[in-house]
């Protein structure tokens, strides 16, 4: 069910929030404010760290160096339970670039995201803190 209430804001943080809204394709507020409320939420169960949630892990590496192609499989065969699927494409000659997806309580999983992303070799990693959708 849907409930409306009222939000006073100062025009210039009005007229902020309509222009990065309108910048970000947002056909109104609702929507923007909706998704808002939800990223703080999804920050709340990653600090909380105690509910199953997910992620994902973007990786770009050469694997003829620091032998990363067998360091890699050996990483997600160690975490099989956390890393439910991972998809790996071959951008040249060298380079690999791989996402791994993540699922598990968050102070199980963002110590493998880590770790990854910390393994020497890796030219570029990023992780994406998610959620399972359950509770937002
Ligand atoms: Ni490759």
């Amino acid at each position: 069910m849907l409930k409306r209430f009222g939000v006073s804001l100062e025009d210039d943080l009005l007229d902020q929030f309509d222009s990065l809204c309108d910048k970000q394709g947002y056909t109104n507020r609702s929507e923007a404010i909706r998704d808002l409320i939800r990223n703080a939420l999804i920050n709340k169960e990653w600090l909380e760290g105690t509910e199953e949630t997910t992620g994902v892990v973007m990786i770009v590496y050469d694997h003829h160096q620091y032998h990363m192609a067998q360091k890699m499989t050996n990483l997600q065969h160690e975490h099989f339970t956390n890393i439910i699927a991972s998809l790996h494409s071959h951008l040249d000659h060298h380079n690999c670039v791989e996402i791994i997806l993540l699922r598990g309580k968050a102070k199980e999983i963002q110590p493998i995201a880590d770790s990854i992303v910390s393994t020497k070799g890796v030219k570029y990693g990023h992780f994406i803190p998610a959620t399972t959708g359950k509770f937002i």
